[in-house]
């Protein structure tokens, strides 16, 4: 198995069922990963640990989700000069979603989060992908495959609609 570039981390097992979806993707796209817990503020000293040590063990991208006051991709970001996407997850412990997104998106200037949409961990994934299909020619013909394959659905989907009709 190869080295993991991206790291997927959460706050609790409990965003794993929003997580899982970069975890497919990634799979997918045969882009080594790893994927653990890191909370914020239960293993303050262990986000430390894993946000000083990322760039050193060779990871790329760092994908990060949390719920409710979500720290993580944030104090994460602040410890590392690594690419951080953020993943606002409307949590148990959410009022309505809007607190994570919050959270993670208005990061001060100079400590930048690429935030993604409430729950979105997909497309946090697929923004990992671009960010090093740029600079790798493998990963960038993937993505970009991946993309026309999102326009031939469409296409086809257009097609069959016009051919057989709204009703
Ligand atoms: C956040 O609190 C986690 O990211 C999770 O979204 C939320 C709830 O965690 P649990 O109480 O389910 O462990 O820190």
């Amino acid at each position: 198995m190869s080295k993991a570039i991206v790291s997927v981390i959460m706050g609790s097992d409990s965003d794993l069922p929003v997580m899982r979806a970069a975890a497919e993707f990634l799979e997918s796209m045969d882009i080594p990963f790893e994927l653990t817990i890191v909370s914020a503020h239960r293993t303050a000293e262990r986000m430390f640990d894993f946000a000083k040590s990322a760039s050193d063990r060779g990871i790329k991208v760092i994908i990060a989700g949390a719920g409710g006051a979500a720290h993580l991709p944030g104090m994460v970001a602040s410890l590392t000069s690594l690419p951080v996407i953020g993943v606002p997850i409307k949590s148990s412990n959410s009022i309505d979603g809007w607190d994570s997104i919050l959270s993670i998106l208005q990061m001060p200037n100079g400590i930048p989060v690429a935030t993604v949409a409430l729950n979105g961990a997909k497309n946090a994934a697929i923004l990992a992908a671009r960010i090093l299909g740029s600079s790798d020619d493998k990963i960038g013909s993937q993505v970009k495959a991946y993309n026309k394959s999102l326009t031939d659905a469409v296409l086809s989907k257009a097609k069959n609609l016009e051919e057989k009709g709204w009703k």
